[in-house]
């Protein structure tokens, strides 16, 4: 054997693996696999990450397969997304062909890999055949009331008058703008994931094959709350304000009640210059992802009445109450709770301790941990008792004086999907001349994006298409506008676990047989990163699909595996852009410069 020319075996051997076909089918007296790694966004070239993730997927497919299961191990693309919409702009290309020259590039790599993967059950979420089928989900959705539209905020950027991802918004400015970035109301699309809450939380205990830290970080991310309203009402109107608080036995010690500035009440400031610049400034703080303790105070010169003294509590404005949260009211105890302590020292409101901590426990205000040794004082009827039991005593008291309720609140928020991007799935509704809201019939899909496209322009590219969006409706006849958002690529990848057990089906999603041949997901493999948003929105939509009549099981992953990151060393220059290690160099142990060219 001639050593000195390995090239030539290899070759032969890897042509040999291009040109091996994997197939899965599913044959009824074997057990069934059904292994999946999560997919890739065809970024342009494979990295360390998927080879990581993508072998680990084909040792456990060939082991399943040489004892003799049937298994299935597919691979598709997540290829909607900003990314390519970025890479046209800035290369002057269009996003299509930008993601299928990557796709290509991609498989063939996938391929010299020798990976075991049925290839012939691939998927594109960007192809039509994927998306249409997702446009019919969309349908099913909004029949089911699962679907439906709200006012809600965005990041703008005023500078190119373009709705701008949170991702986009650096140090509170735009990405590309560098202008500062403004909350903006619209109307947009949501799903309704808050209506399964307390199931996609209780859920979490029948994941026996999940690790533990996931589990966690989805408990947190639900956040279940149990605790009370109180209403209080506002001095000299009928008015009455509710208040969500976890924390009921520290109500003498209530010495304001602070709003957020999307409060209904806010309202009522509308006309006020003053408070307009305050509320930009609270919705400003809150877009920006970084822990910023700076807190803000409006001061409204009205009162609400505390129900158990009947004293004045002034009500005020601040940018730490947020709106999707409780009721967007509270009532401050600043001797018992930090942010509450802080604010009250900063604008001088009263600070009332109502909790003694033990003796031997002596704490500096605030006093926040509830002990069992702690009691009540300067509280009434709740003096001298602990913390736990005042909390069921005044429970009932809120009760009995019909002031308010148990309730418990959760974290999750309804889930936000309008995007007002080109490269992503069209929304298959029409805004007609009446003003009404219609839903496309199935037999009208797919509803196509155009090809051709100027994202050279300012603002939402398919709103600014020429023609696109003007259309008429199918039954009457009469005038429609195209709904010009495109769907949150999250919603692709909630579904397509399910679209591998029938890809080539044209007529409907997926059909109940292979389904039920094939799901759950027996090894879902993939990266911690994607622990919160992407597994449990996948979660949510199983559920939503059996809602609307769709027979899927519940939980869509049997077992997951989490492989890791792979990282490396990475920099940023002065405008928040990635810049790789090779283009930097480091002069005194301590200045990094970028390269002009490498070198
Ligand atoms: C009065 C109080 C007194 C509170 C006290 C705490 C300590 P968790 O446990 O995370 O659910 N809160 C309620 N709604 C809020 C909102 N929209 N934005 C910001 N803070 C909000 O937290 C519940 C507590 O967070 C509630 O209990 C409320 O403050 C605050 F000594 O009410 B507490």
């Amino acid at each position: 054997m001639d050593y000195s020319k390995p090239e030539i075996i290899e070759k032969k051997w890897q042509l040999e693996w291009e040109n091996k076909k994997i197939y899965s089918r599913y044959q009824q007296n074997k057990e069934k696999v059904y292994i999946l790694e999560m997919f890739p966004y065809p970024s342009g070239k494979i990295h360390m990450g998927h080879l990581r993730n993508y072998t680990i997927g084909d040792v456990v497919a060939r082991f399943y397969r040489n004892n003799n299961f049937n298994v299935m191990h597919p691979m598709g693309w997540d290829s909607f997304g900003m990314p390519a919409e970025n890479a046209a702009i800035e290369n002057n290309l269009n996003p299509k062909e930008w993601t299928e020259k990557n796709i290509e590039n991609m498989k063939n790599q996938l391929k010299s890999i020798g990976l075991s993967i049925d290839w012939e059950r691939e998927i594109s979420t960007c192809s039509v055949e994927y998306y249409k089928q997702q446009q019919s989900i969309f349908l099913d959705f909004y029949k089911t009331g699962i679907v439906y539209k709200k006012d809600s905020y965005v990041n703008w950027d005023p500078e190119d008058e373009t709705v701008l991802a949170n991702e986009q918004v650096i140090d509170g400015k735009g990405w590309r703008s560098g202008a500062l970035i403004e909350k903006k109301k619209l109307s947009q699309w949501f799903l309704k994931i808050t209506d399964f809450t307390k199931e996609l939380f209780d859920d979490l205990k029948n994941l026996s094959e999940w690790p533990e830290k996931v589990k966690t970080m989805q408990k947190n991310w639900i956040g279940i709350s149990r605790g009370v309203e109180i209403n209080f009402k506002m001095k000299n109107t009928t008015n009455y304000i509710n208040v969500f608080t976890t924390r009921p036995e520290t109500i003498f010690g209530a010495s304001f009640l602070a709003l957020s500035v999307e409060h209904n009440l806010a309202d009522l400031f509308e006309k006020n210059d003053e408070f307009k610049i305050f509320k930009e400034k609270c919705l400003r703080l809150q877009s920006q992802e970084i822990d910023n303790n700076e807190k803000l105070c409006f001061f409204t010169n009205n009162f609400a009445e505390n129900p158990f003294t009947g004293e004045d509590v002034p009500i005020v404005f601040t940018n730490y109450v947020l709106i999707g949260y409780g009721t967007g009211a509270v009532f401050g105890c600043p001797a018992h709770d930090k942010r509450d302590f802080e604010f009250a020292k900063k604008y001088d409101f009263k600070i009332l301790s109502v909790i003694e901590p033990p003796s031997d426990n002596k704490k500096n205000l605030p006093y926040i941990e509830i002990e069992e040794k702690a009691k009540l004082v300067n509280s009434y009827f709740l003096n001298n008792l602990s913390p736990k039991i005042a909390q069921e005593k005044i429970v009932k008291k809120i009760e009995e004086k019909k002031i308010g309720r148990s309730k418990t609140v959760s974290k999750l928020r309804d889930w936000g999907i309008s995007r007002q991007r080109y490269w992503g799935c069209p929304i298959p509704i029409i805004y007609r001349e009446d003003g009404k809201i219609i839903a496309l019939d199935k037999e009208e899909l797919p509803v196509r994006l155009p090809e051709k496209i100027d994202l050279s322009k300012p603002g939402n590219p398919l709103d600014n298409h020429p023609t696109w969006k003007y259309t008429k409706c199918k039954k009457t006849g009469m005038k429609a506008l195209r709904e010009t958002d495109t769907l949150d690529t999250f919603f692709d990848s909630s579904w397509y676990y399910l679209r591998f057990c029938s890809s080539k089906n044209d007529k409907i999603p997926f059909d109940n047989k292979s389904v039920s041949d094939w799901m759950p997901v027996d090894h879902y493999i993939g990266g911690i990163e994607h622990a919160i948003l992407h597994l449990l929105y996948s979660r949510f939509f199983c559920r939503a699909l059996k809602k609307s009549s769709y027979n899927v099981p519940s939980e869509p992953f049997k077992k997951l595996v989490t492989q890791g990151m792979v990282c490396h060393e990475t920099f940023r220059d002065k405008s928040g852009k990635w810049v790789e290690p090779q283009k930097v160099i480091r002069q005194d142990n301590e200045y990094f410069y970028k390269k002009k060219r490498l070198s």
